[in-house]
């Protein structure tokens, strides 16, 4: 009999699942504005007198600053154009408004100085700059307002660069599931499980990539309920957004390719190794070829080996890196260093622990020299914002039995990592040919950093931040 090395879910538990009908229907957020941009080459001006416009523009000329009108505006005021030799310039994405202050700030020096010589010239009232106003994208789907980790995650700014154009991330977890709030976003996926026994589906690998329940009772003695653990990943990456129904997804038209690799009582890593290769287009025997190829793999999955990690796992790891694929995996449960949990300690993937709500490590976030980032993951039993839920992740799920989706809190890495997924995915659809080391470059760089003394022994380079993930992607050449 050989020994099949068993992964298990990095799965935390179910605080309070509730059933659709039932919960508290808070209002949507509005979308929020504020000043993101100006328009370069326009002011907006205002004169002291009316009536002498024209005389105005041409003393203004005299003293060297040409504007020219474009119209007036409804309170007198004109929308101008003026040249570069008045020595105005600024780009439409240059405002970067710091924490308590203002645009005006994030003006550029020339700017700024060429609009306190208008400001201060006899005849103007004021002038100031064309801001550009744009709604944060903030979906109307029932249950948004519940989803705190997206606000936190900074996802609405990343939102204005892109909602996802199609890219493919392949989930390896428990198959998928008919839940409503889930199927427009999925591709063809398949069935790993080459062990009819944790298939629990009467056969081995087939093309049906269903999650048939991974209840049971395993060699621990202990009789395990159905998890549904997938559809919960995949709702976070890519739940069906701003169709009025249930929950956001981090990528608005992202697509899911369901790889089922953990069944009753876990996976093997042989099959995990298959779905990675299958996943980014490589050649897997005796498989038909992906029709789908991923860019971005989601490992919500591990186990605590205390050792280091396991050759096969790496060997499929650097094969689908080596196709411009992105590994992401959990970083584990045990409140534990990560150098012994497999595949969080292998080379070549973003590894993810978990933070609350507070930004400070979830008491099971493992930690460490081999954690990329922390995204947030959050604890069931607090209450830190008051809404009258534990602080988990909301997200797609089932009953028990099977019989009646929902929406429910979660907590674990495992429902970090897939945010991480799901921004890696917004990375891809805005620059195709990005590669693995920028993106986890990127994701590094860009993060929020962690408050002093929330995570002693180690959680990367901080929490996700989405926006900022999608600005330096946008800045690539
Ligand atoms: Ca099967
Ligand atoms: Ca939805
Ligand atoms: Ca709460």
């Amino acid at each position: 009999m050989k020994s099949a090395l068993l992964i298990g879910l990095l799965l935390c538990g179910v605080a309070s699942a509730q059933k659709n009908k039932e919960v508290t229907t808070k209002k949507n957020q509005h979308a929020r504005t504020q000043p993101v941009g100006v328009v370069p080459g326009q002011l907006i001006v205002k004169f002291k007198k009316k009536g002498n416009a024209n005389g105005i523009f041409k003393q203004l000329a005299k003293a060297g600053i040409n504007l020219s009108p474009i119209r007036e505006l409804g309170d007198g005021s004109f929308l101008v154009e003026f040249s570069e030799d008045s020595g105005l310039s600024v780009s439409v994405l240059g405002l970067d408004v710091k924490a308590g202050g203002s645009a005006l700030d994030a003006l550029d020096k020339k700017t700024r100085q060429a609009l306190d010589k208008l400001n201060k010239f006899f005849d103007i009232e004021y002038a100031e700059p064309n801001y550009v106003f744009k709604p944060y994208a903030v979906p109307n789907d029932q249950f948004y307002s519940l989803q705190w980790h997206m606000p936190k995650l900074n996802l609405p700014k990343a939102w204005d660069y892109t909602r996802g154009s199609n890219v493919v991330v392949a989930v390896l977890d428990t198959g998928q599931t008919k839940h409503p709030d889930l199927m427009p976003n999925y591709v063809t996926g398949f069935d790993f499980l080459s062990d009819p026994k944790m298939g629990g589906d009467g056969n081995g690998r087939d093309n049906d990539p269903t999650d048939v329940g991974d209840g049971g009772t395993c060699d621990d003695g202990i009789t395990y309920e159905n998890s549904w653990h997938g559809t919960h990943v995949d709702g976070i990456i890519a739940g069906a957004t701003n169709n009025t129904e249930g929950v956001s997804g981090v990528g608005w038209t992202t697509k899911i390719q369901n790889l089922r690799v953990l069944g009753k009582c876990g996976g093997s890593m042989a099959d995990i190794a298959d779905a990675i290769r299958w996943a980014a287009g490589i050649t897997v025997a005796n498989m038909i070829p992906n029709p789908n190829p991923a860019k971005v793999i989601n490992m919500s999955l591990g186990a605590y080996t205390g050792i280091a990690c396991p050759i096969t796992y790496q060997n499929a790891i650097n094969d689908a890196v080596a196709r411009g694929v992105t590994v992401v995996v959990a970083a584990g449960n045990d409140g534990k260093n990560a150098s012994g949990s497999s595949p969080a300690n292998c080379n070549n993937v973003i590894a993810v622990t978990a933070v609350n709500l507070n930004m400070t490590r979830a008491y099971y976030g493992n930690f460490g020299a081999n954690v990329t980032l922390a995204a947030f993951g959050g604890d069931t039993t607090r209450d830190d914002n008051n809404d009258g839920y534990g602080d988990g992740i909301l997200s797609d799920l089932w009953s028990e039995d099977g019989k009646e989706w929902y929406y429910a809190f979660m907590e674990g890495t495992s429902m970090a990592t897939p945010q991480v997924s799901g921004v890696v995915a917004l990375m891809y659809a805005l620059k195709p040919k990005i590669t693995p080391a920028q993106v986890k470059d990127i994701l590094k760089k860009s993060v929020t950093v962690l408050p002093s003394g929330a995570c002693t022994q180690g959680c990367g380079a901080g929490l996700l931040n989405a926006g900022k993930a999608l600005e330096l992607t946008k800045a690539l050449p």
